[in-house]
């Protein structure tokens, strides 16, 4: 079989990163067209998929018919309307998250699909693949720590991007929390709160944060996520769970220690790409060896969907300083 033509949009980090895990780390699939608006990532991005052409917009692209599938890893604003044509198109589309930052977006997008008939989109939400994720997932299945009592997350990142704004702490950022913790506990969020902890002078004046969010499921666990953004000192998402009978901590970063000078320590990951790279991989190689299928393998839009309801609740609850509730629409047949 044919390598399946991949069309990328977007090279900032991510679709970068994703270019050269297409045509360097996976199989069955090569990036065949490029489609970035910054004429330097596009060079960049060119250079790293040699065969690879450019267009100035999807559409462009699908006529051409160069594409099989369509990777979307443009920032999650973007993201509709790019998904709106290839769906039309009938590609495969592997989205990045956000699906969308709304659920009025997310829900247009998920109409477009129920009306194409097949679920053609699978969201970015790369936890999920995460095999230290995985086993808190089993852990936690299984039983054999008795029941999952809270969830406690810290997900901080050294800095972050130009335009990267308040509302983002929820929609960019904590975002992955809200797909992960209903993914961990399969049950879905009902509440969201924020709280601001004392503001980091580091901070871009234009954000107010580290923030404390407590995400509550159906089933009554809390999550408390610290989302800080300006933490200087690498890149580190962790979990504990409390369990009945124990705990169960993930992503603590491991790897070689180093005793010198009357102190010891190891390396901390900078970014998400290296800290995430085997979710990354898999999640990547999954999605590519299902749309040769036609089919999915991983988060849909509906996933993608009831994220961003949540994550509406969270941003309101990020301007009122009140518990949001989380309200959802019917799922439809295309998902039940
Ligand atoms: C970024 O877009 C990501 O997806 C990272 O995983 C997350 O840690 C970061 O906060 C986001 O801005």
């Amino acid at each position: 079989m044919e390598n399946l033509r991949v069309a990328v949009v977007g090279a900032g980090i991510m679709g970068a990163d994703h270019i050269a895990r297409i045509n360097q780390r996976i199989s069955g699939a090569e990036v065949s067209a490029v489609i970035e608006v910054d004429k330097n990532r596009a060079d960049a991005a060119l250079k790293l998929a040699p065969g690879s052409r450019y267009f100035a917009d999807i559409e462009d692209a699908i006529h051409a018919g160069v594409a099989d599938a369509v990777l979307i890893a443009t920032p999650g604003p973007l993201h509709e309307a790019v998904l709106i044509p290839a769906i039309s198109a009938r590609l495969p589309i592997l989205c990045e998250k956000p699906l969308t930052p709304d659920s009025a977006s997310s829900l247009r997008v998920v109409a477009a699909e129920v009306e194409a008939g097949e679920q053609l989109i699978q969201v970015g939400f790369m936890r999920r693949f995460d095999s230290q994720y995985q086993q808190l997932k089993l852990a936690i299945s299984s039983g054999e720590l008795g029941e999952l009592l809270a969830l406690r997350c810290q997900h901080r990142n050294p800095g972050v991007p130009d335009g990267y704004h308040n509302d983002m702490l929820i929609f960019d950022s904590v975002v992955h929390e809200i797909d992960v913790v209903r993914f961990l506990t399969e049950s879905p969020i009902m509440s969201v709160e924020v709280k601001h902890l004392r503001r980091n002078p580091n901070s871009p004046t234009s954000l107010d944060e580290p923030i404390l969010v407590l995400l509550e499921t159906a089933s009554g666990v809390v999550a408390d996520v610290e989302m800080n953004v300006s933490g200087r000192f690498g890149y580190q998402v962790k979990t504990e769970a409390v369990f009945q009978n124990g705990i169960v901590e993930i992503g603590r970063t491991s790897g070689m220690t180093l005793w010198q000078n009357g102190r010891y320590g190891g390396e901390e990951h900078a970014t998400y790409t290296t800290r995430f790279a085997q979710a990354y991989d898999e999640q990547v190689q999954r999605w590519v060896k299902a749309a040769r299928n036609r089919h999915i393998d991983g988060p849909n839009a509906w996933d993608g969907y009831l994220a961003a309801a949540a994550v509406e609740a969270g941003v309101k609850a990020l301007q009122s300083g009140l518990k949001e509730a989380v309200s959802y629409s019917a799922t439809p047949d295309l998902y039940a």
